[in-house]
């Protein structure tokens, strides 16, 4: 039994928790399966292996030189506030964890029985109809963080196997209901990527491809795309995501870090060579936003093609009809690279505009603006918002994604008494879906938890209800499911 409990300690923590190492794992299984021989098995391995850990060195940089810089309003203005964001969160998480004499140690409990309960699901796909498995490790240690305080001030007197079992079937749950729900918007954007979503925004992004649609205008003439965004005499150098990245962000970021001042940034950052000009300093800073954008589809473009190809050994072996759910930054080699600026910086004037109305109105809880929400959500929603709705949709959504996240923040906030600690999760999916779920906990005690979990077990079937056909054809077969809806069509039109 010891055998066994240490050898999964060792998987759980070199390899489920550490995505790089898990999609690479599920690359070498997926081509073995494939019945390929142990050297190509090998060295798709090591491409999904590279390929992640390049989008790891892009999306760690983004958020390690990108989130002090933010979060150091904080120190300038020697506020008392919450920075939303999972990172604080998951600190602010197991500070009240332990500040109620609970051991946080359950988290990665919660977590394997969760990734569990939804290869359980999916394993029973015909009667649960989710298709889909959650493989993104660290966002599934940030949710059990964020859950286990959740379900802990909601069942205060709850034992720990009880927290453990009910929290995992949850989140187990949410990670196989929310991924599911962005399978056939995400195979449309990547045109059969052969991956679903698996971050902290997955409710919001179906909501966003749901409403996208609905801000084009009947006027064809001005329905513009990002893509199709014309700028006149000087303004066309901006066409280019290169130039437009780096000289939006030296304004936005610059802005910031000369209201911080040089001292405060040389405590932020500790590398800063203070020799060197501020302003120089300042530029190169930010332009590495844009370095990092570049380096991180470099990442996507190397890992998505063998997980794709691979995982058809795993959906035709071990989970029949199923497809991986990855990390957000998945779709960023999908869309316009503009729409990414764009959606990070509407989602950011959004958090701004609703910081300003928490200051005017007195709220008795601050929020500071966290870079992963505000980055990874809003550039999220906005390539999926481009799709269908152009570039209203995704200048529109992202801004009243910001204010959401600023505004539902701070009830969460006061809602589950985190107020001293400093944090809050901060993403999208987890001030609407978890705030509905805490609050029905709350108040409703287990009543709550069982309509909490009914209801988002019903999704899938409702979802299968609309879309009976094409429902598994779409994960199973892209291509003939779009020749086959592409034939329907057609006879519609006839008919
Ligand atoms: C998160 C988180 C990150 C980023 C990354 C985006 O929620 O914790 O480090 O988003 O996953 O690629």
């Amino acid at each position: 039994m010891n055998a066994i409990v240490s050898v999964w300690g060792f998987f759980q923590n070199n390899i489920l928790t550490q995505p790089a190492f898990f999609i690479a794992f599920i690359v070498l299984v997926g081509y073995m399966l494939l019945g390929r021989k142990l050297y190509e098995a090998y060295a798709g391995s090591m491409k999904a292996l590279v390929g992640y850990l390049i989008l790891n060195v892009a999306s760690g940089g983004l958020v390690s030189n990108f989130r002090p810089i933010l979060a150091g309003l904080k120190e300038r203005f020697n506020l008392s506030a919450a920075v939303i964001d999972p990172y604080f969160g998951q600190t602010a998480a197991q500070s009240a964890v332990e500040s109620i004499g609970r051991s946080f140690s359950m988290m990665m409990m919660v977590l394997l029985v969760g990734f569990m309960f939804n290869l359980i699901l999916v394993l029973f796909r015909k009667i649960t109809k989710v298709r889909t498995v959650f493989i993104t490790g660290h966002i599934m240690v940030q949710q059990s963080a964020t859950a286990l305080w959740i379900l802990l001030f909601c069942f205060p007197h709850l034992q720990d196997t009880n927290i453990i079992i009910m929290l995992g079937i949850l989140l187990g749950t949410y990670w196989a209901v929310g991924s599911n729900l962005t399978v056939e918007c995400t195979q449309d954007l990547t045109e059969g990527g052969g991956f679903g979503i698996a971050h902290q925004q997955m409710f919001g992004i179906w909501a966003v491809d749901k409403i996208a649609g609905k801000f084009q205008s009947k006027d064809e003439t001005k329905n513009k795309k990002i893509e199709d965004l014309e700028m006149p005499g000087f303004l066309s150098i901006f066409s280019d995501n290169i130039v437009a990245t780096s000289t939006l962000m030296t304004i936005f970021f610059g802005a910031i870090m000369l209201i911080l001042g040089k001292d405060l940034m040389g405590q932020i950052d500790t590398s800063m060579d203070t020799s060197r000009s501020f302003i120089f300093y300042i530029i190169e800073k930010s332009v590495s936003f844009a370095v990092y954008l570049q380096i991180l589809q470099l990442g996507v473009r190397i890992f998505v093609s063998e997980l794709t190809e691979s995982f058809q050994g795993i959906s035709n072996k071990l989970l029949p009809g199923s497809i991986p759910a990855v990390d957000c930054a998945a779709v960023y080699g999908f869309g316009h690279p503009n729409a990414i600026t764009l959606g990070f910086l509407f989602g950011a004037l959004g958090q701004f505009v609703a910081i300003l109305g928490l200051i005017v109105f007195k709220s008795p809880i601050l929020i500071i603006t966290g870079f992963v929400p505000v980055f990874f959500d809003n550039a999220t929603f906005a390539v999926y918002a481009n799709r269908k709705g152009g570039l209203r949709a995704a200048t529109i959504i992202t801004f009243i994604s910001g204010v959401l996240q600023v505004t539902l923040g701070a009830v969460c906030v006061l809602a589950f008494g985190l107020s001293d600690f400093g944090g809050w999760h901060g993403n999208i999916d987890w001030s609407t879906i978890w705030l509905a779920i805490g609050l029905s906990m709350k108040h409703l005690g287990y009543v709550g938890f069982g309509i909490c979990l009914a209801a988002m077990l019903a999704i899938p079937q409702m979802q299968y209800m609309k879309n009976k056909k094409y429902y598994f054809s779409i994960t199973e077969d892209y291509d003939s499911y779009l020749a086959e809806m592409q034939a329907d069509e057609c006879v519609e039109e006839v008919a």
